[in-house]
């Protein structure tokens, strides 16, 4: 296969309800489409990074620039191509894995679609329907959080994940325990907003049967994790932590974390992420598909990585229509708690461009060799 083109979408799509996490509160997704055209036909892929570096040191305009201006020309300059090329291929830059992982999406979206293999036929996944949970983000009142909660319940969400953050945790978490009662599954994620100081407060978790404890501490901060990990009973999940096979490995062995988040977009791509997959699937590590705001593209192919046989806990997987009233592709719809994992070529579904056009926040920018 050949890249002949390459074509970068931004849109901003409204979200229903505002999200927020101990790093910020988006009203809006900005988002990064990548559009490939190859000798073969073409490929879509979306970039998860958000618009400001808060989650992670990406953000959009520099994932924009170091695909223009030097993951592009190294793609352009390949021929024949195949996805499973990118890794080595775009090695000579280091890390912005968001940036490599929106073109591998593509890419593997177009070579997928021109054999007429599904994703989940090409990454391995064993199941036709994926189990799903939902991210609550951190509300106004307390109030707002168990009514926000109740919905997604009663919607058929079969696990309940809070965002904390110091000063809203211990007393948010308890209520929702109380609300939902023992049944539901419940676990919380911080996003780095908490220190090793705090180990003894987050022990305090303990008494709610959470599933998991995510990313208490810094990227970087792997010994406080260690530490939390053998002070609390709470199993501790690393996410940002987790940014490639190597840290992943390095993390359980040294007991950092006993699960974990596994999000194509952190690591550079499904292939990697795959990979992370059987690496924790070796050594007994449950993993979960994490969740970016994604469009019904990164979606898709989000829900057939889950669909993997390491997948055995419930992933932020969501219906369309947690953050998006109208999506830019046919919309996920929750039907007893499940999604449908795609069945056709590529990611299975289909870009709606007219759309695109309507929610562009910029022109699109055509790149060619
Ligand atoms: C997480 N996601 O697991 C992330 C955090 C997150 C569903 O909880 C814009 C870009 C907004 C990236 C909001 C969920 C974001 C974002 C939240 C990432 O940690
Ligand atoms: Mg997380």
């Amino acid at each position: 296969m050949k890249v002949e083109s390459i074509t970068l979408h931004r849109i901003g799509m409204p979200l229903v309800r505002p999200f927020e996490t101990s790093f910020g509160r988006e009203t809006a997704r900005d988002v990064l489409l990548v559009q490939v055209r190859t000798d073969t036909g073409d490929g879509w892929g979306e970039c998860v990074a958000g618009s400001t570096p808060s989650y992670s040191s990406e953000y959009v305009d520099g994932c924009a620039h170091v695909i223009e201006n030097h993951l592009a020309p190294l793609l352009f300059g390949a021929s024949p191509l195949s996805a499973t090329d990118l890794e080595r291929l775009f090695a000579p830059v280091v890390g912005h894995r968001m940036a490599k992982a929106a073109l591998e999406a593509a890419v593997l979206d177009a070579e997928l679609r021109a054999s007429g293999t599904s994703f989940a036929r090409y990454l391995g996944a064993v199941r036709s329907e994926v189990d799903c949970g939902v991210s609550v983000g951190i509300s106004p009142s307390i109030n707002e959080l168990l009514t926000e909660v109740q919905g997604y319940v009663d919607a058929g969400y079969r696990r309940i994940k809070l965002k904390i953050k110091p000063g809203w945790d211990c007393e948010p978490v308890r209520q929702v325990r109380e609300l939902i009662g023992a049944d539901v599954a419940l676990q919380v994620d911080a996003n780095t907003a908490y220190s090793r100081d705090d180990i003894a407060h987050l022990g305090q978790l303990d008494a709610y049967d959470l599933l998991l404890i995510e990313q208490p501490f810094d990227e970087e901060d792997i010994a406080s994790h260690i530490a939390l990990a053998r002070a609390i009973t709470t199993p501790v999940c690393l996410d940002e932590s987790i940014v490639s096979v190597g840290v992943a490995v390095d993390a359980i062995e040294r007991g950092a974390t006993s699960i974990i988040n596994i999000k194509p977009g952190r690591v550079g791509g499904y292939l990697p992420a795959v990979a992370i997959h059987d690496a924790c699937v070796e050594r007994h590590i449950p993993v979960w598909c994490g969740g970016m705001l994604e469009t019904g593209i990164g979606r898709a192919m989000n829900v057939a990585l889950a669909a993997l046989p390491g997948f055995t806990l419930l992933g932020d997987t969501s219906a369309s229509n947690r953050y998006y009233a109208e999506d830019i592709t046919e919309p996920f719809v929750l039907s007893n708690g499940r999604l449908a994992v795609p069945t056709g070529p590529g990611s299975g579904v289909t870009v709606r461009v007219d759309l695109i056009r309507q929610w562009a926040t910029e022109q699109s920018r055509h790149l060619s060799a």
